[in-house]
């Protein structure tokens, strides 16, 4: 796969090399083995292509055949927000996700989950309150939804739009803001405690550019990975009219040298510049490896939430529309993306043992690794990891205490995770600069 892309992406460069050596114009054409369609394009470099989708229009046959043909990522719009799984409190439904899930995963496309908490679209009880009582309704809230969708979701938006417009950079205010600020990164361990498998995002809008909320941003996601707070990604809503902001592909960068991933998670451009500014965000997330995908808010004009904006790909009628063809252009030219590799090394799994394995997500020039400790057929009472460094330094880790930053680095447990029960797992990080090739992590009880 990695291959081809390199190969498809090579094409116009060499052909831009001839055309400048015999100083001819040369009209470059899309490669013969391009892509035709927005998924398959986006998956040559790792990359996924996703929509939207309400339940109430899977009945819908024009809806459906373009949802099944061009993409291989769905979010649910509305269907898995608590005031649709919660609807009282203790009483949940999950009825409208399921349908989602169902017919995503029935389509062979993976589910980004969205959102567990966001301060719209609470129910009518959450609403009404506050303090220590909302926290605890809250997290419930969190581990309920992510346990009943566990193993099944890409990654969920955990916690939506907590960063306030304007200057501030500051956190928004609501209720679940003034249950404590440290609301979102408990939001984020129960998330992770539910579901270790799904990658947590914090999203929001007007995040487009280096402003004072995508800075606000910026500093808790700093933090977090300082901390060891759980995060795996951001999502940048990009709900756009005409263009990007100039700065929107530095912006996504600074977040990606975090050592996070990065996702455009609600795009949609009304304007006359459509095509251009669909073109400029798409080249935007292909040139940066830890971009791993691009979500559209919705399939057809008329199936957006911006009424009569018609920013979206398709039209009323399900017709391409400019936008398409420079979207698919762009994601068929793309450079590579994430490289995730899962490594295992068994030592003395039996009695008493334990597993290590790695899921690593490399950029040009770092890496996040995520490594699972699995007891063997005892539990564990406490584990030491090694990982082998070729080149580079750890600049953090998380959920361990760490020996070392370069070479042979070990890694133990923390008070919180060194009990592990037979054939049970925990996780830890960390992340450095290079190359994270070879860790070869080996796992011993002690
Ligand atoms: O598209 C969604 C629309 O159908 C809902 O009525 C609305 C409710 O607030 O939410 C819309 O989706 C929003 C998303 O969940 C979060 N970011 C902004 C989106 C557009 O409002």
């Amino acid at each position: 796969m990695k291959l081809t892309s390199r190969s498809v992406s090579l094409v116009p460069i060499m052909a831009t090399a001839l055309a400048a050596a015999l100083g001819a114009v040369l009209v470059v054409s899309a490669p013969a083995n391009a892509a035709t369609t927005l998924g398959a394009a986006a998956a040559q470099s790792g990359r996924y292509f996703g929509t939207a989708v309400a339940a109430g229009r899977l009945s819908d046959q024009t809806y459906v055949n373009i949802l099944n043909t061009e993409f291989n990522m769905v979010t649910a719009e509305n269907e898995m927000k608590w005031d649709a799984t919660e609807p009282n409190r203790g009483q949940f439904n999950y009825s409208g996700g399921d349908r989602i899930l169902n017919q995503a995963v029935g389509n062979g496309s993976r589910v980004r989950g969205h959102a567990l908490l966001w301060h719209q679209q609470e129910p009518g009880w959450a609403r009404s309150m506050e303090g220590s009582s909302l926290r605890q309704a809250m997290i419930n809230h969190v581990t309920q939804v992510a346990t009943h969708y566990r193993g099944k979701i890409y990654a969920w938006d955990v916690v939506n739009e907590a960063f306030a417009d304007g200057g501030s950079g500051g956190r928004r205010d609501s209720n679940l803001q003034r249950t404590g600020n440290d609301w979102i990164e408990a939001a984020f361990r129960a998330a992770r405690a539910a579901d270790p498998a799904a990658k947590l995002c914090y999203n929001d809008y007007n995040t487009d550019g280096i402003n004072p909320k995508s800075t606000g941003i910026y500093n808790m996601v700093r933090d977090f990975k300082a901390r060891g707070v759980p995060i795996d990604c951001v999502g940048f809503q990009s709900h756009l009219t005409n263009n990007a902001p100039s700065d929107y592909r530095a912006n996504l960068q600074r977040f990606a040298d975090l050592g996070v991933e990065v996702q455009i998670t609600e795009l949609d451009i009304a304007g006359s510049n459509q095509a251009n500014a669909y073109r400029d965000v798409t080249n935007a997330c292909m040139a940066i490896r830890a971009c791993t995908g691009i979500t559209v808010w919705g399939i057809r004009d008329t199936d957006s939430w911006r009424t009569g904006e018609n920013p979206l790909l398709f039209t009323g009628s399900g017709a391409k529309k400019p936008a398409y063809n420079a979207v698919l252009d762009a994601l068929n030219a793309g450079g590579p993306g994430p490289t995730t590799t899962t490594t295992t090394t068994s030592n003395n799994p039996g009695p008493g043992g334990c597993t290590a394995s790695v899921s690593l997500n490399q950029w040009n020039d770092g890496f996040v690794a995520s490594v699972k400790v699995t007891a063997g057929s005892s539990a564990l009472r406490g584990w030491r990891v090694t990982a082998t460094l070729s080149n580079g330094t750890v600049t953090s880790s998380w959920s361990s205490n760490r020996s070392g930053n370069s070479g042979a680095v070990t890694f133990t447990n923390v008070d919180y995770n060194g009990s592990v029960p037979a054939g049970g797992s925990t996780e830890f990080g960390f992340q450095g600069t290079g190359s994270g090739a070879g860790l070869n992590p080996s796992c011993t009880a002690t």
